[in-house]
């Protein structure tokens, strides 16, 4: 931790800007994207997520009727997810180890991509098998408001405005918190359009 960087709760500290600026970031979603194109997945209850999603690493977050868990190939082609790009385990890494988090190798990168409108309801993340391990989360394009509940989902949220760049760490205790992501508000990203994107590094299998 460094002045500057914003705990926003225990164990969540926003790092503004640490990720800018996010062109190569943006391009290297694009060649992701080539290979493992982003898809609506379905989710247990029968919807479908208004956030489009694909991953990198070793394992891919994915959902449908059956329920969520982590996979080695991707469904949609068989293939084995695109390998991490070295920027952005760089970036997880560095970001981690200023919270004080020295050797977190995450396996797995879920890249949310949101239109306008589109929104994340509020859940908690509790796929991963160790959760001694942080996430990072990074922010890219039109802005958003993270919505942080924290142990229970009940009550209201701290609101987090992110923006392009922004780079969140939660660890500890606020690894199993309730989140969500609210409705994207219409507006133009010079690099992105119409379009955010979050980068979630995790560990999901064993450390
Ligand atoms: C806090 N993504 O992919 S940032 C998700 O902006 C997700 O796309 C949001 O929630 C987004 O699951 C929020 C990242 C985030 C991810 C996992 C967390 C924040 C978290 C797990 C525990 C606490
Ligand atoms: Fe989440």
């Amino acid at each position: 931790m460094f002045s500057g960087d914003v705990q926003i709760a225990p164990q969540v500290t926003l790092l503004r800007g640490f990720a800018a600026p996010t062109d190569a970031l943006i391009a290297t979603i694009d060649e992701v994207a080539r290979a493992a194109p982003f898809r609506h997945l379905q989710v247990p209850g029968g919807g479908r997520m208004s956030v489009a999603m694909t991953n990198t690493g070793p394992w891919g977050w994915h959902s449908d009727t059956t329920g969520y868990r982590y996979l080695a190939a991707d469904p949609a082609t068989g293939h084995a997810w695109p390998p991490m790009p070295a920027a952005f385990l760089r970036l997880a890494r560095t970001a981690a180890k200023r919270c004080g988090f020295c050797d977190f190798t995450p396996d797995a990168c879920l890249i949310n991509r949101y239109a306008v409108e589109a929104r994340m309801g509020t859940h908690r993340d509790y796929d991963e098998h160790d959760m001694q391990f942080p996430i990072v989360s990074v922010s890219i394009g039109l802005p958003a408001v993270f919505l942080w509940y924290g142990s229970e989902r009940r009550g209201t949220p701290v609101k987090v405005p992110l923006e392009d760049g922004d780079v969140v760490v939660w660890g500890g205790m606020a690894r199993a918190g309730y989140h969500g992501v609210r409705k994207i508000e219409a507006g133009r990203h010079s690099l992105t359009g119409a379009l955010r994107y979050n980068l979630t590094f995790r560990r999901a299998a064993a450390g």
